[in-house]
């Protein structure tokens, strides 16, 4: 057998609000990783686990292909891309870790008459998460436009290409000092396990169940 039939490979964010969670998740599982700065992998000391160090973006289309074997992600990345990309990942992830914790809302200028859903009849929402927003206006029997645009979201009414926007918030800060505010939280997200739809061989199999085993138990742990 060839290690690499045999080592698991696990995908977390190199450098970002998921990244911390990451790394002190494997810390509590008392797995030890050797990491370089600027590096791509890092191995984990104490069970044949190689770490990929990417762009939290890339993780869903890596673990689709079976480039990774599971992965780390915010549920919103990752529903975003199920709803709207072409990679064939599980509805259901592998396991819901509770860190990064943050929701997605919808926001308009402050003094608005937001009265309701019913506001955002054939308005324009600019958003990074155009599969979600339209799943919910679909939901709420909504028509409404979204604008994709992939950052400083909160600034779209001012330059008027939205009438509201749909972000990510965790404290609330970012919509405040853009004179927005939030008005509909449309969906809750948090770290959560994914796992390759592709069949692991045993021996990745047997240290894939030995790591989610630490994982509950640092999680049990903490209840
Ligand atoms: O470089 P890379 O592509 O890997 O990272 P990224 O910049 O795309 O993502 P990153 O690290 O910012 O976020 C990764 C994940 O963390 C997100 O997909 C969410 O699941 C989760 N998360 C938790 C957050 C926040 N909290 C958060 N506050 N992601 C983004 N924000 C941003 C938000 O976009 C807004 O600009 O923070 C601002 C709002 O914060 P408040 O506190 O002002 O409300
Ligand atoms: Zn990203």
């Amino acid at each position: 057998m060839s290690s690499s039939d045999s080592i698991l490979r696990l995908a977390i964010q190199k450098k970002g609000r998921l990244a911390d969670g990451s790394f002190e998740l494997l810390k509590r599982c008392g797995l030890t990783i050797s990491h370089g700065k600027d590096k791509l992998y890092a191995r984990v000391e104490e069970m044949p686990i190689d770490v990929l160090l990417v762009r939290d973006d890339d993780i869903p289309a890596f673990v689709a292909d079976g480039a990774s074997d599971i992965g780390i992600i915010g549920q919103n990345v990752y529903d975003e891309q199920r709803l709207t990309g072409d990679a064939d990942l599980p509805e259901e992830p592998e396991m819901r870790l509770g860190f990064s914790g943050c929701r997605l809302c919808i926001a308009v200028p402050k003094g608005e008459g937001y009265d309701g859903a019913n506001w955002l009849e054939g308005k324009r929402i600019a958003t990074s998460y155009p599969g979600i927003t339209q799943a919910w206006l679909k939901d709420q029997g909504i028509n409404a436009r979204t604008v994709v645009m992939n950052g400083a979201v909160e600034i779209a009414p001012r330059m008027n290409i939205g009438e509201a926007i749909c972000d990510i918030v965790s404290t609330g800060a970012t919509l405040d000092a853009n004179g927005l505010m939030p008005v509909e939280t449309i969906y809750r997200s948090e770290a959560i396990l994914i796992k390759s739809p592709h069949r692991l061989s045993d021996a990745k199999q047997a240290v894939f169940d030995s790591l989610l085993k630490r994982i509950r138990g640092v999680q049990d742990s903490r209840e």
